[in-house]
């Protein structure tokens, strides 16, 4: 079974609403990500010197945002072709910034909580239990792929 054109859907729908609110989801993504791993603040370059989450940070938002958007170019390649395509160089890149940036696999566990709650939040009373498997699917898939290419580099 793979994925469906209403996950993809789902996926995409959600994207359209969050894109709003983006400054103030982007924080809540990052405020997510240290309540549940609270030593994962180390090892943001943009992050570790600081007291508190800054509230204006570009790099900040810019990362949460990548991290959205590729889940849903994610969501859109799983229901073409039913599997994840990134380009070559790209998973390359993201599997050489993680190594050399400390990350390891239950890592992943914790980003895919935090984006979860961060939709949840986003979408308000358009969240469902399908839109919760359609993401998580989707970031499985890319978080796998990344993590392979982590592996090889090992
Ligand atoms: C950097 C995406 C999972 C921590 C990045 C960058 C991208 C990205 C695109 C590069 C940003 C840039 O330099 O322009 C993703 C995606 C993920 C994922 C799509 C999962 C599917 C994780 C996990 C962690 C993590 C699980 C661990 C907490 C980091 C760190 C950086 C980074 C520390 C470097 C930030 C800095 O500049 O200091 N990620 N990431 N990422 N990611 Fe991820
Ligand atoms: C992982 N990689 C890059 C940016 C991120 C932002 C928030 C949470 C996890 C992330």
């Amino acid at each position: 079974i793979g994925f469906s054109e209403e996950q993809e859907r789902l996926v995409k729908e959600s994207w359209e609403i969050m894109k709003e609110d983006i400054p103030h989801l982007s924080l809540y993504f990052f405020t997510q990500v240290l309540e549940i791993a609270p030593a994962a603040k180390g090892l943001f370059s943009f992050l570790k010197d600081e007291e508190e989450i800054p509230q204006d940070n570009p790099k900040l938002k810019a990362h949460a945002i990548k991290v959205f958007k590729m889940t849903c170019e994610a969501a859109i390649q799983l229901r073409e072709k039913g599997e994840i395509v990134v380009s070559g160089s790209t998973l390359k890149w993201l599997g050489s910034v993680h190594l050399q940036k400390g990350v390891i696999g239950p890592h992943f566990e914790v980003v895919k909580e935090a984006l979860i709650r961060t939709v949840e939040k986003g979408v308000g009373e358009k969240w469902s239990e399908e839109m919760k498997g359609a993401w998580s699917e989707a970031y499985d898939h890319l978080a796998a792929a990344i993590k392979a290419e982590m592996k090889q580099e090992i």
